[in-house]
């Protein structure tokens, strides 16, 4: 894409694999129950998907760990699971056993059940709302980073029902009834493009996509069930804000770090990695034609202070001082680690990083 104007967030630029003058740092699940904060607001709202829809409460959770921490983006505060509720599908989130969906999709009579596309601006309403009151209260400080599931992603949680250990399920199905499952991804694929061209409409400036369970497909079968869904969709969106300045997208697939290559043709600015990867290889690898956002084992958090130091030193280390890295955990932070901690893991990275 020619012509794009970069905006000047240290976020942004290392995103787009620019010098900047330090590491940017922020960390997936950084609104979260490790919060005193967020679980007031959390009781306050009665349960977390009355959190999710009611846009002052999801602006006040998405500011907490930005004026505790001073990290270099924020996140929407929202979940991957809206998306399957807005298709028409039960949602509930019971404590202690996750999410719930309900009827799961097995068979194609239960998509065609399914709307077959959403209006962001009306069935997802409350989350664009949120997006504008975050945006103001942040006062164009650091940027905004709006989300989505990948369809795969998104397609287990809807044939299991929920969370899944082996996600036999949709696995039976693909081999089993591929047309059906291929069919629910294609629709998965135009509702989730709408919905991220929406949060983009409404002010987030960069993208991250979640395809937390990728690593469950077979090499092969991960280009046909996840990647291509994900190309498609990146090649669909509108990677410009309002004021023309460009908007990142960011590729999260856990346990995904061998297969760099694939990803990196998905179009992607960033490609996300978990802690099982050796960043400084991996950045061997990319050679500058993405940014890698990553990878601390998020246990480390449970260390003390100067493994937490020699830990992140390390990671620093292993990208060295090039263009093009986003410090952050290789998957969401648990909900029992002390705040403290997280204070000292970005004390260290802004004493630590250099100059790129
Ligand atoms: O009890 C509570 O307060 C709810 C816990 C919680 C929270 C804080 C859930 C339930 N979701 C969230 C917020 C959330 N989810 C965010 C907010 C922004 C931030 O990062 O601060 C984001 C980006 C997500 C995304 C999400 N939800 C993903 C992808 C990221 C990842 O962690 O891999 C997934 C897989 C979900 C599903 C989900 N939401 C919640 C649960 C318990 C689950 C199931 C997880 C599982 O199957 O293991």
């Amino acid at each position: 894409m020619k012509n794009r104007l970069f905006p000047q967030h240290r976020f942004v630029q290392a995103c787009f694999s620019r010098p900047v003058d330090q590491t940017p740092i922020w960390i997936m699940r950084q609104a979260g129950r490790y919060l005193p904060e967020y679980r007031q607001v959390r009781s306050q709202a009665g349960n977390f998907l009355t959190l999710c829809k009611t846009p002052s409460l999801a602006a006040e959770v998405t500011l907490q760990p930005i004026r505790r921490f001073g990290f270099d983006a924020a996140i929407l505060f929202s979940d991957i699971l809206v998306v399957p509720e807005a298709m028409g599908i039960k949602l509930s989130f019971s404590d202690g056993e996750g999410p719930m969906l309900d009827p799961p999709i097995r068979c194609r009579k239960d998509i065609e059940h399914l709307k077959a596309t959403v209006n962001p601006d009306n069935d997802l309403d409350y989350v664009m709302e949120a997006i504008e009151r975050i945006r103001s209260l942040l006062q164009d400080q650091i940027p905004l980073i709006g989300f989505s599931g990948s369809p795969w992603t998104l397609a287990t949680y809807m044939v299991e029902g929920g969370s899944s250990k082996d996600f036999g399920t949709i696995r039976k199905m693909m081999y089993n009834n591929p047309s059906d499952l291929l069919l629910l991804l294609e629709q998965l694929t135009t509702v989730v493009t709408d919905y991220l061209n929406a949060q983009i409409r409404h002010g987030v400036q960069a993208i991250q996509i979640f395809d937390t369970w990728g690593s469950v497909l077979p090499f092969e079968l991960f280009q046909t069930y996840s990647l291509n869904f994900i190309s498609t969709i990146i090649a669909g969106l509108h990677r410009v804000d309002r004021n023309g300045l460009a908007i990142p997208v960011i590729v999260f697939s856990k346990g995904c770090g061998h297969r760099l290559k694939p990803l990196m043709e998905s179009d992607c600015d960033v490609i996300g990695l978990d802690w099982g990867v050796d960043l400084g290889k991996a950045r061997r690898q990319v050679k500058g034609r993405v940014a890698l956002q990553g990878n601390m084992d998020p246990a480390v958090l449970y260390a003390p202070q100067a493994v937490i130091r020699a830990e992140t030193k390390k990671i620093l280390h292993r990208f060295g001082p090039h263009p093009g890295h986003i410090f952050n955990l290789g998957h969401g932070i648990t909900p029992d680690v002390e705040p403290e901690q997280v204070a000292t893991l970005v004390k260290v990275v802004r004493e630590e990083s250099r100059a790129s």
